[in-house]
């Protein structure tokens, strides 16, 4: 972590005044350093007190994503490590694939404050206007076999789902097979990609897009009639750095846990969020539309649609239309 980074991180875990030279002490630097760091600090908009003889107290923050900020909430072993943090770039899955292509390592953070050529799934657009989202992707380099891989989209839908929970008191549920939506509109989605051989993973590139404040320009109608922001939920305005970091940490622990045991545990709580099983649907697939009632998602990550006079079908990719 930088000295910036550090100091922030100081401040930020600390309710009332902190001196200079203990946070000089925690960073490993000298008070003067310290005080260059606020200086940047309030530079970039950060509201800082400074009191004679008590200290420095953090007063107010913006809603910044430069790289030290990201470091700052940072609490994994190895997501997010190490981060690259962009003002504006095509699509962070474009980018780290780039990266992962040069040989960066696993964990490696891309994230963007703007993208201007976003993508959803099949060639799809996802909208990502200056600093209304949060648009990153993480590399990973999982060694397991290449039909697993579809499996981390259900590891990030249900960290993104618990974070939701637990931080903001949405409750959350999971579109098969790659939303997450509230009250029936999308807050957030997963795009996986990957390289491989046959039977070993080069690289998967796993790229979240969560919408956090409401879109300054129009999006079009489409994405106007689908998509919910994080701040029209809890009427505050929500800050993106500690919302990453949270999200990172959800997803390194249920990364590991994935690696270490499998996918049972994951898939348990994706059945137990989804809002697509027990449902009439209309599936459509390369192969056409599959109507029925969705009853499981199995092992592989595949929908299974009851069609009539039971028959049942599996779905290993598609989109629920109703
Ligand atoms: C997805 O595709 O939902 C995957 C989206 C992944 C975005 C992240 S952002 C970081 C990383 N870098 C990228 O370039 N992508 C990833 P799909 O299931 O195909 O859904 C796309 C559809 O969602 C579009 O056709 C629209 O209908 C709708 N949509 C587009 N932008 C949206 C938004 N911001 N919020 C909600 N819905 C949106």
């Amino acid at each position: 972590m930088t000295t910036t980074a550090l100091v922030l991180s100081s401040l930020m875990h600390r309710e009332d005044y902190v001196s200079g030279s203990e946070l000089a002490k925690d960073a490993g630097v000298s008070r003067n350093a310290v005080w260059k760091a606020v200086e940047q600090l309030r530079g970039d908009g950060y509201q800082i007190d400074a009191a004679r003889r008590r200290g420095y107290r953090l007063l107010s923050a913006p809603d910044g994503l430069r790289d030290y900020e990201v470091s700052a909430h940072l609490v994994t072993e190895q997501l997010g490590k190490p981060v690259h943090c962009l003002a504006s770039v095509d699509s962070t899955n474009s980018y780290a694939k780039r990266e992962a292509r040069r040989g960066a390592p696993h964990g490696t953070l891309v994230v963007a404050e703007e993208q201007t050529a976003g993508r959803g799934r099949l060639g799809r657009v996802w909208e990502s206007q200056p600093g209304a989202g949060l648009y990153f992707s993480l590399i990973l380099r999982p060694e397991r076999p290449p039909a697993d891989a579809p499996q981390l989209t259900s590891v990030a839908a249900v960290a993104v789902a618990e974070v939701l929970r637990r931080d903001y008191g949405i409750g959350a549920q999971l579109k098969w097979p790659n939303d997450v939506l509230v009250g029936g509109r999308k807050i957030c989605g997963i795009l996986l990609e990957m390289s491989c051989e046959l039977d070993r993973i080069h690289y998967v590139i796993l790229g979240i897009g969560i919408n956090v404040h409401p879109f300054l320009r129009d999006p079009g109608a489409d994405v106007a009639a689908r998509a919910v922001a994080l701040d029209d939920l809890t009427k505050t305005s929500v800050r993106r750095a500690p919302l990453l970091g949270a999200v990172l940490k959800s997803l390194e622990d249920r990364y590991y846990e994935w690696m270490q045991t499998g996918y049972g545990r994951i898939l348990a709580e994706v059945k137990s969020l989804s809002c697509t099983l027990g449902r009439r649907v209309a599936v459509s697939t390369p192969s056409g539309i599959v109507e029925g009632i969705a009853t499981d998602i199995d092992l592989s990550g595949a929908l299974v649609v009851e069609e009539h006079r039971g028959a049942l079908r599996k779905i290993y990719a598609g989109d629920v239309t109703e």
